[in-house]
C-alpha cells in the first residue's frame, strides 16, 4: 500500500525530504489518559500487549493525538525471551521479572527457538490489524530488543543498574555467552522478518544497555550480533539505536543500517563525523519535555539546526519519561513539523 506520508520512510533511505519528520520514542504506552483508559480495561500490560485489537487502539493513539509521522507497534522487547521459554511478568511501579533465568549451559540448550512467528503471533496479528486502521497514514515501526540488551534480563532476571550478573557472565563464560546471544539473535531475525512480512515499513533495534560495556566488551559481543540482524534484513531500512554507547558510534556507522539512533549525550556535529553517510535519528534529553513551551521550541530548534533538514529524523534520545505532559510533547512534535 502507498503510504500518504513517506517522510520518515525516506529520510531513512537517505532520500530528500520537504520537512523533517519525527515521532518519540515510547509514545504509545506511557503519556495518554486514553492509553491509561485502554489499559485499564486491559488490566494488565500483558493482557494488553496480547489483545491485538487493544495493541493496535493504543499503537495508533500518538498519531491521532499527536501528530507524530510515525506509529510503533505496542508490544515490549520482552517478548522474545517470553517466546524462547522464559516467561516475564509485569510487576506494578517495578518493572519485568523472569522467575525463571539463565545460568548455565543447559538452560541455554532449553531455550526454544522455534515456532517464533506462532509464538508471537499476537505481534503479528496487532501489526497487521494496525496496518489495516492506519491506512496508509503514517508507517509502522516493528522492533526487538538488541542481543546483548536482552541477554542482560535473560542473565539477570529483572531490570538492573549495572547487570553485572550479565556482565559477569561475559567476563567468565566467554563462549557461553556466545551461545546464549547467538541463539537470541536467531530469534529476532527471524521475529523481525515476521513484522515485516505482516506489515512493518522499518525496524528498530534497541539497545538500551549498550552503555553499561566497555568499548572492548561492546565491539565482542555486541556488535557482531547487531551485524547478523543488519546483514539479514534488507526489506526495510533498520535503525540501531544503541544507549549510551558513544565510543561505539563509529562502529556501529559502518553496520549494514540504515538509520542510527543517538542519545542526548552524544554531541550532533561530532556524531555526524563519526558517522557521515547514514541517517540520524534522536536526541532531545526527554527532560526538556519538563520546562515551559518556551524552552521546548527553543532547544528542539537548536537540535534541528545542528542536525540539518536532510538524513536526519527528529525524536528523543530515549523514551518520553511518563510524567510528561501530553501537551509539551505535542509542542515538540509541532516545533518540528513547523520548523
Ligand atoms: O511506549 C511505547 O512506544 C510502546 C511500546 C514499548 C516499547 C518500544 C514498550 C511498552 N516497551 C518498549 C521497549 C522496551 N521495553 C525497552 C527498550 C526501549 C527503552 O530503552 O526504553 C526496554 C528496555 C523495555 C523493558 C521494559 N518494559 C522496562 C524497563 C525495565 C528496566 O530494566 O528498567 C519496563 C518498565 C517495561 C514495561 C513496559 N513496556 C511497555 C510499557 C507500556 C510498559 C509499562 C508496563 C505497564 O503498563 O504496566
Amino acid at each position: 500500500m502507498n503510504l500518504k506520508n513517506d517522510l520518515l520512510l525516506r529520510a531513512a533511505k537517505g532520500e530528500e525530504v520537504e520537512r523533517i519528520p519525527v515521532w518519540t520514542m515510547r509514545q504509545a504506552g506511557r503519556i495518554l489518559k486514553e492509553y491509561r483508559e485502554v489499559r485499564a480495561k486491559a488490566g494488565s500490560f500483558i493482557n494488553l500487549a496480547k489483545s491485538p485489537e487493544m495493541a493496535a487502539e493504543v499503537t495508533i493513539q500518538p498519531v491521532d493525538i499527536l501528530g507524530v509521522d510515525a506509529a510503533i507497534i505496542f508490544s515490549d522487547i520482552l517478548v522474545v525471551p517470553e517466546a524462547m521459554n522464559l516467561p516475564y511478568e509485569m510487576v506494578e511501579k517495578k518493572g519485568p521479572v523472569f522467575p525463571k533465568t539463565v545460568k548455565t549451559e543447559t538452560d541455554i540448550h532449553a531455550l526454544n527457538t522455534e515456532d517464533i512467528e506462532h509464538h508471537l503471533a499476537y505481534v503479528i496479528d496487532a501489526i497487521k490489524l494496525v496496518k489495516k486502521e492506519l491506512n496508509g497514514r503514517v508507517p509502522l515501526i516493528g522492533f526487538a530488543g538488541a542481543p546483548f540488551t536482552i541477554f542482560c534480563y535473560m542473565i539477570e532476571g529483572k531490570g538492573s543498574k549495572t547487570f553485572s550478573l550479565a556482565k559477569k557472565m561475559l567476563y567468565t563464560e566467554p563462549e557461553i555467552s556466545r551461545a546464549l546471544l547467538q541463539k537470541i539473535t536467531d530469534v529476532t531475525i527471524t521475529y523481525l522478518k515476521a513484522q515485516i512480512a505482516a506489515g512493518a515499513d522499518l525496524v528498530q533495534i534497541f539497545d538500551s544497555w549498550a552503555g553499561i560495556l566497555s568499548p572492548e566488551q561492546y565491539s565482542a559481543f555486541a556488535i557482531p550480533y547487531i551485524k547478523q540482524i543488519c546483514d539479514a534484513i534488507q526489506e526495510t531500512p533498520v535503525t540501531v539505536f544503541a544507549k549510551g554507547a558513544y565510543f561505539a558510534r563509529e562502529e556501529i556507522g559502518q553496520l549494514g543500517c540504515q538509520v542510527v539512533g543517538l542519545d542526548w549525550n552524544m554531541s550532533i556535529s561530532e556524531s555526524r563525523k563519526l558517522i557521515p553517510n547514514k541517517t540520524l535519528q534522536g536526541n532531545l534529553d526527554p527532560c526538556v519535555l519538563y520546562g515551559s513551551f518556551n524552552e521546548i521550541e527553543r532547544n528542539t530548534k537548536a537540535m534541528l539546526t545542528a542536525f540539518g533538514k536532510q538524513r536526519y529524523i527528529a525524536n528523543l534520545g530515549h523514551g518520553v519519561y511518563p510524567d510528561t505532559n501530553p501537551d509539551n510533547v505535542k509542542c515538540f512534535i509541532d516545533t518540528v513539523k513547523s520548523f
